[in-house]
């Protein structure tokens, strides 16, 4: 297991890279282009540049998250055909820099979704947090209102506000669009893509959506175990593959993750471990790595992967805000220094744990 750590970049990151340095065992920093719009054909130069400013950090760059899909891809528009080509064209360009793995989702509109940035935990803490019945009784625009009134929305990754600026045209462009629209869409992209990561030496891991069920009344796809094996099935090559995110998938009771991994293991090759506590009315917050903090047993998560002798990437993923981190500026929410420290070092006790076993 290769252990990463993700960073955004240089202007937009206030955790220092030295600090990273400081968490035992990571050896790689997963970054993107966090300025670029989805659709935007990424320049070599920007390219190369992070590369070597990751390099002289001492880490590898083998992994980006993400190079973002355009909506119009999504929708299936004719205006797909270029976003599709500067796709192509920065899957090319990031596999002559080196770059082994790219994450990507293809959820409509929102990305990660939650109602909640700093929501207060029993122990003094706070993360994010999802509200089920304030999803359901609100309008997506009253719902960004309440997001925008909140610190470091802007931060966060997939909600980039030119694109966010267009919800109304957005959510009309989706009006009648169902599932198996996404399925189409989603399986003409990957038929046109996937070739081209192949010869790129590139693997395409999607992610899943988050939460794992239709918000708004827009489809998502990536959900549970099914989903996941239909996904697999739509284009079949080594480079089209998955991000397995515990916390996602875990947002629901019915999604079975040592499971899913133990199913899937050869196809996963980016790891976003975390926890989540569940409530029992559908809300849920994330919760310290910890098994027995939160409803994911995160033990027998990375006991799956060891049985399987996993050897791709792995990242600790949104951590609580601990110690008046969420005070700082430029902090992102989800993604502060001490929290995701601490989840790394709870994940390789529980692998070093289980190599010291196997080897008696
Ligand atoms: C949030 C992230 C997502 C993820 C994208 C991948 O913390 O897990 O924004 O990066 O969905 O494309």
């Amino acid at each position: 297991m290769q252990m990463t750590f993700r960073w955004y970049g240089e202007k937009l990151d206030s955790i220092p890279l030295r600090f990273v340095k400081q968490i035992p065992g990571v050896t790689g920093l997963v970054w993107s282009l966090h300025d670029a719009q989805a659709g935007d054909d990424w320049a070599a130069e920007r390219i190369e540049k992070e590369m070597a400013t990751i390099k002289k950090a001492g880490f590898n760059g083998d992994v980006v998250e993400s190079v973002n899909v355009h909506e119009d891809i999504k929708l299936g528009l004719p205006t797909k055909k270029k976003y599709i080509e500067n796709y192509k064209n920065t899957i090319k360009k990031l596999g002559k820099a080196g770059v082994k793995v790219i994450c990507y989702n293809f959820m409509p509109v929102f990305d990660w979704t939650r109602t909640d940035l700093y929501h207060t935990l029993p122990d003094g803490s706070n993360a994010l947090f999802y509200e089920k019945s304030k999803i359901e009784s609100i309008d997506p625009f009253e719902f960004l209102e309440n997001m925008k009134k909140q610190k470091g929305l802007e931060g966060m990754p997939g909600w980039e506000p030119e694109r966010l600026a267009k919800l109304s045209q957005l959510f009309e462009a989706y009006k009648g669009f169902t599932k198996d629209n996404l399925w189409d869409n989603l399986k003409y992209f990957l038929s046109e893509i996937i070739p081209v990561a192949q010869e790129s030496g590139i693997k395409m891991a999607i992610h899943p959506d988050d939460p794992a069920w239709d918000i708004f009344g827009l489809p998502r796809l990536i959900t549970s175990k099914e989903a996941i094996a239909k996904f697999l099935k739509l284009v079949d090559s080594p480079s089209n593959g998955l991000t397995l995110c515990t916390g996602s998938l875990g947002s629901s009771d019915t999604n079975d993750l040592p499971d899913i991994i133990r199913t899937f293991v050869d196809k996963i090759y980016f790891a976003h471990i975390r926890n989540v506590l569940r409530f029992p009315n559908g809300d849920f917050t994330e919760s310290s790595h910890r098994a027995c903090d939160g409803s994911l047993d995160i033990v027998e998560i990375v006991k799956a992967y060891n049985d399987a002798g996993f050897k791709g990437y792995c990242r600790p993923d949104h951590g609580r805000h601990i110690w008046d981190e969420e005070k700082q500026a430029g902090l992102h929410p989800g993604y502060g220094l001490y929290d995701r420290a601490l989840g790394i070092m709870y994940l390789w006790g529980v692998w070093d744990a289980l190599e010291k076993v196997k080897k008696g």
